[in-house]
């Protein structure tokens, strides 16, 4: 089975449906080369100092010869102001979230990734794994986005999905054939539900695979990245209205209440 892909200017409806039908969706030619650069460059002094894991540990978590930051919101203005509030990726999480978090969604992971020569394949997972109070499948409660900085290529560590996964039950086991690979050109977005079966390919490549990953969650569950130590009060003051909003520092209902003569 192959990902639908579609262009940048395809109805958002066409997209949101396929993505809730097969669990995931390319949409091509969201970024262009200025905008990857101007990303590239802000995240490139502290990706120069993100450790490598260069002995890998295959029961890990995260495979070696791979980098990842996280802290966008602070690290990128590009990522905050662009990527993070980008029309198709709210209209994404509106039809995806809302439906189980009427008051709004929130950021729930950012991080830039780079996958290098010799990174093995990632063990496959859900975005919704921690909250295993749900059994499978469970409500939608995250859905996620991956930003192609680089090609995604079979041979450079594309991600592999497992479509329709985000609607099996706990007992179902990827066979090798339903696991496709997002190859998609830089620029472009892969969008999956947080049901979904995922994780980062082999590189066999010379090359380092590089995306920047934007999660988002219903509005009530606790943020996967603690944006309330990552985002410090000198960069939160910058922040618009709406940016605070997306990243978690407004109430959901009742939730987040903070007294403001205490910081
Ligand atoms: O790098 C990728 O393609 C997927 C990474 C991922 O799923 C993760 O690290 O949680």
């Amino acid at each position: 089975m192959l990902i639908p892909r579609y262009a940048a200017n395809t109805p958002a409806t066409e997209i949101t449906t396929a993505l809730e039908n097969f669990g995931c969706v390319v949409v091509t030619g969201l970024m262009d080369a200025t905008l990857r650069q101007s990303v590239t460059d802000e995240l490139a002094p502290h990706m120069s100092r993100a450790r490598v894991i260069e002995d890998d540990d295959p029961s890990q978590f995260y495979p070696g010869r791979t980098k990842r930051i996280t802290a966008l919101v602070t690290r990128s203005a590009t990522v905050t102001d662009y990527l993070i509030p980008h029309p198709i990726s709210r209209k994404v999480c509106e039809t995806t979230l809302l439906p189980n978090s009427e008051h709004g969604y929130q950021l729930h992971v950012t991080a830039a990734l780079e996958v290098g020569p010799g990174s093995r394949t990632q063990i496959l997972h859900r975005e919704e794994d921690s909250f295993t109070f749900f059994p499978l499948p469970r409500p939608n409660l995250i859905v996620a986005s991956m930003w192609a900085m680089t090609d995604f290529r079979s041979d450079n560590g594309a991600t592999l999905l497992v479509p329709g996964s985000h609607k099996w039950p706990e007992d179902r086991v990827a066979t090798n054939d339903e696991i496709v690979e997002a190859e998609m050109p830089a620029g472009s977005v892969l969008y999956w539900m947080g049901g979904l079966l995922h994780g980062a390919g082999a590189n066999t490549s010379q090359d380092w695979r590089y995306g920047v990953i934007l999660t988002y969650s219903a509005g009530w569950v606790r943020q996967e990245e603690n944006q309330y130590m990552n985002v410090p009060v000198e960069r939160l003051a910058e922040l618009s209205p709406e940016i605070k909003q997306i990243a978690g520092f407004e109430m959901y209902r009742a939730l987040g209440f903070h007294d403001p003569s205490v910081s």
